[in-house]
């Protein structure tokens, strides 16, 4: 059995199993009354940082600025995106700097993270396309993937499989993949697939800190990736209200970056809602954590959640799992400052 790729000894975490069995799971949460029913409540505790672990996340401070101001291109190169204009007239593979700073957890008291360049956009399933016509390429052995909330190196195991072209199809009802849109979202998109294409992307699955620190704008700590306002159908893509009517369908998956008013303080758009995005860290025994809230995430019928976009909003999943409200959403380093002098 495989593990994942976590050195420290605490989080003897085996996430290759599923994938290495062909098991890959289709878990489809009810978002209408003819549906499969919501599947059952079991996700374990959320494992939090302990204060003593936070400060061991990353270094509190950093020339970024000047970094910025040295790389010359915004933001670094991305071969998911052959075109430019696929994404409300822009690349989407459009990323932002996140300037590192601290945010306020409730259990594991102020946490620290380092600047990072995020994805604007969710990870769409044009840019999953070109991973495919790429070979679908996949790290090397022992490659690092990144790290964990806690600084724990992600290594990818060379049993980890991804997705073909055939289970990167999903749920009719949802699936994005056969409609084959640029700009929409990848749902049922699994983990080991959505660290695969980011790796390809140059970049990696945000760790779960740092997708906090972005939805809640760093130490504004606010309670929606916008801010304070409620949460509105005119702010996040939720209760399957994206096509206007009470239904669920298909067209309540919208193109990203259809909500451009639930922007968040450093660019990101559908941080809440539309899909619920992988990251780098582990939520329990074989699973992962993924945040955001979906698109058809309904609170009270759905009982995990009451508000869509409130960032505490959390899934644990095996990394095999996939699910029309599950995609992805890159992360990217700065450059080193040895990198940068080799420019
Ligand atoms: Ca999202």
């Amino acid at each position: 059995m495989q593990k994942f790729g976590v050195d420290s000894g605490s989080h003897n975490l085996r996430l290759g199993l599923l994938a290495a069995s062909g098991l890959a799971t289709l878990l489809s949460y009810g978002c209408a009354a003819n549906e499969p029913p919501a599947a059952p409540v079991a996700a374990p505790p959320v494992k939090q940082a302990q204060p003593s672990e936070a400060a061991v996340i990353d270094a509190p401070s950093e020339p970024a600025p000047a970094l910025i101001a040295d790389r010359g291109p915004s933001t670094p190169n991305d071969p998911s995106c052959v075109t430019t204009t696929a994404c409300g007239g822009e690349s989407c593979c459009e990323k932002t700097l996140v300037p590192g700073g601290r945010y306020l957890d409730k259990q594991a008291g102020m946490v620290e993270v380092k600047s990072f360049f995020f994805d604007k956009y969710e990870l769409t399933v044009s840019r999953v396309q070109e991973w495919v016509r790429k070979g679908r390429p996949t790290p090397s052995e022992g490659a690092t993937l990144g790290v964990d909330s806690r600084g724990n190196p992600v290594r990818w195991n060379s049993s980890w499989s991804v997705q073909n072209e055939k289970s990167l199809i999903g749920w009719a009802r949802y699936d994005t993949w056969r409609v084959g849109s640029a700009n929409l979202p990848k749902n049922f998109i699994d983990w080991y697939t959505g660290a695969a294409v980011c790796h390809f992307a140059g970049g990696r699955l945000p760790t779960d800190a740092e997708w906090r620190y972005a939805a809640v704008g760093g130490e504004e700590g606010r309670p929606y990736p916008w801010g304070n306002e409620p949460q509105t159908p005119e702010r996040a893509v939720y209760n399957c209200s994206g096509d206007g009517n009470q239904s669920c369908s298909l067209a309540d998956v919208l193109p990203v970056g259809s909500r451009p008013s639930g922007v968040s303080r450093w660019g990101q758009l559908d941080l809440a809602g539309s899909m619920f995005e992988w990251t780098m860290d582990a939520g329990g025994t074989d699973q992962v954590v993924s945040r955001g809230g979906g698109f058809c995430y309904i609170g009270g019928m759905d009982r995990r959640a009451k508000q869509v976009a409130a960032t505490e909003n959390v899934r644990h999943d095996t990394p095999s799992t996939t699910s029309h409200m599950v995609g992805a959403r890159c992360a990217f380093d700065l450059p080193s400052n040895t990198e940068l002098a080799a420019r």
